[in-house]
């Protein structure tokens, strides 16, 4: 089965998604997310002009050897725009291969290790009182583990506290915004978060928070320890981890689960993690670290250690991502949870799929390959609006981690 064409889709229902859909002397095509948000073009260009001619002429079935040709062959390797490039070409080729099985791609993973795959729903509010109704209605709506984040007293723009409910959408001007950062005041008041959630809602629901980078390791040492009585199921992105020795410190002081990964693009980002049982989720996605072919070799690492997966799934991650995410986490041995934020109404209809939600759970369903597909039309109709991510400084104006 050759491949005979490629081209690259964007879009924006709402928000930008870049999609690749490759094309087979046998009619079958296959699609992939391409989405890295706020760098949406460098990917399609990429796509375009570096991977694509490579691609026509070969064997839609070797999968593994057009990888390792990319990978390989690119001689420039890592770095998230070539392996957004990667992921999505290899999204679309197990497309491909499931579907000339007749299979959902699960199948082909080794099928089912489990009955359903656990998501956690994103709430957040303004403040207290509000973020301990957000969680309540995601309760309402079935879920069994959401993240929770509020507005820090005195701080403008904390991430996480989205302008509107249940769509959260961070990139949201041509030019980043700025939002101020304060690391103390954010530490006093983040138990109490917590503390109020335990009150409300009691012990049983899987409460997860997210500090997006913004932490030193003895910083997020102690918070990680402050939150220990209200047993998170983790905390995300406590400190940047470009340097993964730093997790030593954090572990050494708190039993709060830790949680990274979502910017990571490579195995080699997380191995001193995993082989240093430093994190107990890996957060890498299909669509950022190199597609289900990577992420496989992630998780039988990370399962030497009894770490398990976490996947990353925000709105930036189209549904083509969180299709093929649905598979490999309902086969993976090692799965923890995964992501789901919601797509707006507008995206669902761009990306028809066979992915299902109900009573906190999400079922890939069974059509042939990742059972995600893009109506090439509907995405005509929404073209690309330059969009980047917030900038955050802290008070006396240093840039910090947004
Ligand atoms: C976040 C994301 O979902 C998460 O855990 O960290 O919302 C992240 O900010 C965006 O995906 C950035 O593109
Ligand atoms: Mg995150």
């Amino acid at each position: 089965m050759k491949i005979t064409n490629a081209k690259v889709i964007v879009t924006c229902p709402g928000r930008n998604f870049v999609t690749l859909k490759i094309e087979t002397d046998e009619g079958r095509t296959g699609i992939g997310d391409a989405t890295l948000n706020g760098r949406e073009l460098a990917v399609a260009a990429y796509l375009e002009h570096h991977v694509i001619p490579n691609l026509i002429g070969r064997d839609a079935h070797r999968i593994e050897d057009i990888w390792q040709f990319l990978s390989k062959g690119a001689y420039w390797r890592r770095g998230p725009v070539t392996m957004t490039s990667i992921s999505a070409v290899d999204t679309a080729l197990w497309d491909i291969k499931a579907k000339a099985a007749g299979l959902p791609l699960y199948q082909l993973l080794g099928g089912k290790s489990r009955e359903h795959v656990l998501v956690y729903g994103h709430a957040n509010g303004a403040d207290i009182e509000s973020t301990l109704a957000e969680v309540g209605r995601y309760i309402d709506l079935g879920y069994k583990a959401v993240r929770a984040q509020c507005a820090v007293p005195g701080v403008k723009g904390t991430y996480g506290v989205a302008k509107g409910q249940m769509y959260y959408e961070p990139a949201s001007s041509e030019l980043p915004e700025e939002s101020v950062w304060d690391t103390p005041a954010y530490l006093n008041f983040a138990p109490s978060l917590f503390e109020a959630l335990r009150e409300a809602h009691g012990p049983d629901v899987e409460l997860l928070h997210d500090v997006h980078h913004r932490l030193t390791p003895i910083e997020a040492a102690r918070l990680g320890k402050s939150l220990e009585p209200y047993r998170l199921f983790w905390m995300e992105d406590a400190s940047p981890a470009e340097n993964q020795e730093a997790f030593r410190l954090i572990r050494q002081h708190t039993v709060t689960p830790l949680a990274v990964g979502e910017v990571f693009n490579s195995i080699y980002d997380c191995r001193t993690l995993i082989q240093d049982q430093l994190i107990d989720y890996i957060r890498t996605s299909v669509v950022h670290a190199g597609g289900i072919t990577q992420l496989r070799r992630i998780a039988s690492l990370a399962a030497l250690y009894q770490i398990r997966t976490g996947c990353h799934g925000a709105t930036d991650l189209s549904p083509v991502c969180m299709g093929a995410a649905l598979h490999f986490d309902i086969s993976v041995p090692n799965f923890g949870i995964q992501e789901y934020m919601r797509h707006t109404d507008e995206t669902d209809e761009v990306f028809p799929h066979a992915y299902s939600f109900e009573d906190g759970f999400m079922y890939p369903g069974d059509a042939p390959g990742h059972g995600v597909d893009i109506d090439e039309d509907l995405a005509a109709k929404y073209p690309y609006e330059p969009k980047q991510l917030p900038v955050a400084r802290l008070k006396d104006g240093t840039l910090w981690d947004w």
